[in-house]
């Protein structure tokens, strides 16, 4: 008898999912026609979860799984799932730590050096042929240099180290904030966020959203100044968003690169209709090697914890 596995988000690798399916009796909840009736039917006899980093599951959800021997978090944000409940309850939670580091911080650099150098309104211009239309230099603005940029980055864990790491190579000053200062980074410690605001030119956030929600509000974005960028690669709601908006549209900001929103996949529409504003779609770890190293992540919890072995990636057990 296979093992039943809840999987609650589509995973994108197909080999990854041939595995679970071989290994498993995989029901995709997300193809479900009738969610209340296959909990009847199933709820109780099923013994393992896969999520999505920001979508998790509800506490309600798991109190409806009384089997479960794990949930498997395909992604690195613990947010959305409550560990006391599951640490109370002795349920393994495992997510894939340090498996989308570098993708993240990728998609961060990729994203401040679009918003400083205008490339999805340069790709636009190209694209609509106005380049033929207005050809001399001065109908596109004059974009911001990044090299150098003096860097804030909120949250100095995996991703925040790694964005500092490429931002170095770039030249780029780089101050951080966080609960605490931490011995092993050797960057400028600033304990306030809007004090690292004034004194950057772009903010980027790579914090956890648990306990910082809505950090950056508009007097933190009035701190960055017309001058400043933020780029968001973390969670949407560690921002303010209608602040956000607001000052993207006054040019109270000079731009941003947006990968997370408050709620996902609706983006406030004066922020699609701005040309300051770089958009992404939640894809910081969208690439085959970093999806294909979570799904192993993925399946090595499911094997261990359903032959009984506590997974040595549990954060709750
Ligand atoms: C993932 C995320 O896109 O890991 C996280 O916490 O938010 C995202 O990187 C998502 O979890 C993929 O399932």
């Amino acid at each position: 008898m296979k093992h039943k596995v809840l999987q609650l988000n589509p995973i994108l690798i197909p080999e990854i999912n041939e595995r679970l399916q071989a290994l498993y009796e995989v029901h995709r909840y997300f193809e479900v026609a009738d969610p209340e009736a296959w909990l009847e039917a199933h709820g109780a006899t099923t013994q393992a979860v896969i999520t999505g980093g920001h979508t998790g599951i509800s506490r309600q959800m798991l109190e409806r799984l009384p089997a479960l021997k794990v949930v498997a978090i395909n992604g690195v944000g613990t947010d959305a799932v409550d560990l006391a409940y599951c640490r109370a309850r002795g349920l393994p939670v495992t997510a894939t730590l340090g498996a989308l580091t570098e993708d993240v911080a990728d998609l961060a650099l990729g994203l401040l050096i679009a918003a400083c150098r205008n490339l999805c309104a340069g790709d636009r211009f190209v694209r609509e042929g106005q380049w033929e239309l207005f050809p001399q230099p001065s109908a596109i603005p004059l974009a911001r240099r990044f090299s150098g940029m003096r860097l804030g980055i909120v949250g100095m864990g995996r991703v925040g180290r790694a964005v500092a790491a490429r931002a170095a190579a770039f030249g780029c000053p780089i101050a951080y904030t966080d609960l605490q200062p931490m011995a092993d980074v050797p960057h400028r410690f600033v304990s306030e966020l809007i004090e690292l605001a004034r004194e950057s030119d772009a903010l980027v956030l790579c914090a956890a959203a648990d306990k910082a929600e809505g950090i950056v509000d508009a007097a933190v974005l009035e701190a960055l100044g017309p001058r400043g960028f933020l780029v968001n690669v973390a969670r949407g709601r560690l921002v303010n968003e209608p602040d956000l908006v607001a000052a993207v549209e006054a040019g109270r900001i000079a731009g941003a690169g947006l990968d997370v929103f408050v709620d996902e996949p609706r983006v406030p529409a004066p922020l699609r209709g701005s040309d300051r504003v770089t958009l992404q779609a939640h894809r910081a770890s969208a690439t085959w090697e970093t999806r294909t190293a979570m799904g192993e992540m993925v399946l090595a919890s499911l094997s261990q914890a359903l032959c009984g072995e506590r997974p040595p990636m549990s954060l709750t057990t």
